[in-house]
């Protein structure tokens, strides 16, 4: 079949215009990719073509060799991928080697994909790895309020953990492995990609400082529904320290250790220290 009549693409070109919606794609900002499943490629196999060259990654990648994605475009506008998906997104084929990739679908004017290549398939190499192939999707954007709590809390991921979880009582249950927190860096060199793919060992979630969100997981639903939680929970931390008033209560690590009991989750006790007041 053609490519934009598969399901997967359609819901990807869904999830980007979602996010969208939600602010957190000024002009060119963000970036998502999807690791597709074999069969999948085979259903759109006819509408791709073959003859592009080659062109570095600029990383190794051996874990995705023979791997295709579902990309967004560098330069390119999450608020047109529903407008116009044939230039703003590409599938793309990782090379035999794996450090070259080319384009076999899309960004019909022209381009490549997102700046962000070399950290998009470095962590979906790591998440393949330790998910047993479940990851598929990885989501970076830019929400206003994760990005402004970078600029008043230590860039710690005990410490953001614990304040994103206080804030929204499902939060340790959408992500109860905590969040990875990723000092300023330049975004769209091997560095970011590197650092952020050690925190994606273990989380599946990591804050860029002054930057952006980026997050993983098995399904667009969830990892779209993942980055809305943060940034949800995120907001709800700006506005109760926009007050300026004192917390007067919130959730406590015994409440936290009940709720893990109940909803049958391993909640690590290093975010469950006690805060000095
Ligand atoms: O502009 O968000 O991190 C794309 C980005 C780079
Ligand atoms: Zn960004």
């Amino acid at each position: 079949m053609k490519v934009l009549e598969a399901k997967f693409v359609q819901d990807f070109i869904t999830m980007c215009n979602d996010g969208w919606l939600q602010g957190w794609h000024e002009r060119n900002g963000g970036n998502a990719s999807y690791r597709i499943p074999e069969a999948e490629v085979e259903s759109i196999r006819e509408d791709l073509s073959f003859d592009a060259v080659w062109t570095p990654i600029g990383t190794d990648v051996p874990g995705l060799a023979g791997e295709f994605f579902l990309i967004t475009g560098s330069g390119k506008f999450f608020q047109n991928v529903i407008r116009d998906p044939e230039a703003s997104i590409a599938v793309i084929e990782v090379a035999e080697n794996g450090s070259d990739y080319r384009i076999v679908w899309g960004l019909r004017d022209g381009g490549k994909p997102t700046s962000e290549l070399p950290t998009h398939l470095m962590n979906h190499e790591v998440k393949k790895r330790v998910t047993n192939g479940q990851f598929r999707v990885i989501y970076h954007g830019h929400p206003v309020n994760l990005i402004a709590m970078t600029f008043i809390l230590p860039l710690k991921d005990e410490i953001f953990t614990r304040e994103l979880w206080e804030m929204m009582t499902e939060c340790p249950v959408i992500f109860p492995e905590g969040v990875g927190v990723v000092p300023w860096m330049v975004p769209g060199g091997r560095a970011i990609g590197v650092e952020t793919s050690k925190l994606m060992e273990e989380y599946n979630v990591a804050v860029w400082a002054h930057h952006g969100l980026f997050c993983a997981s098995d399904t667009f639903d969830n990892c779209f529904g993942m980055f809305h939680a943060v940034e949800k929970a995120a907001e709800i931390y700006m506005k109760v320290a926009s007050t300026g008033k004192p917390i007067l209560s919130t959730i406590q690590p015994e409440g936290f250790r009940a709720l893990a009991k109940d909803f049958d989750l391993t909640l690590p006790e290093k975010f469950l220290f006690e805060k000095e007041n």
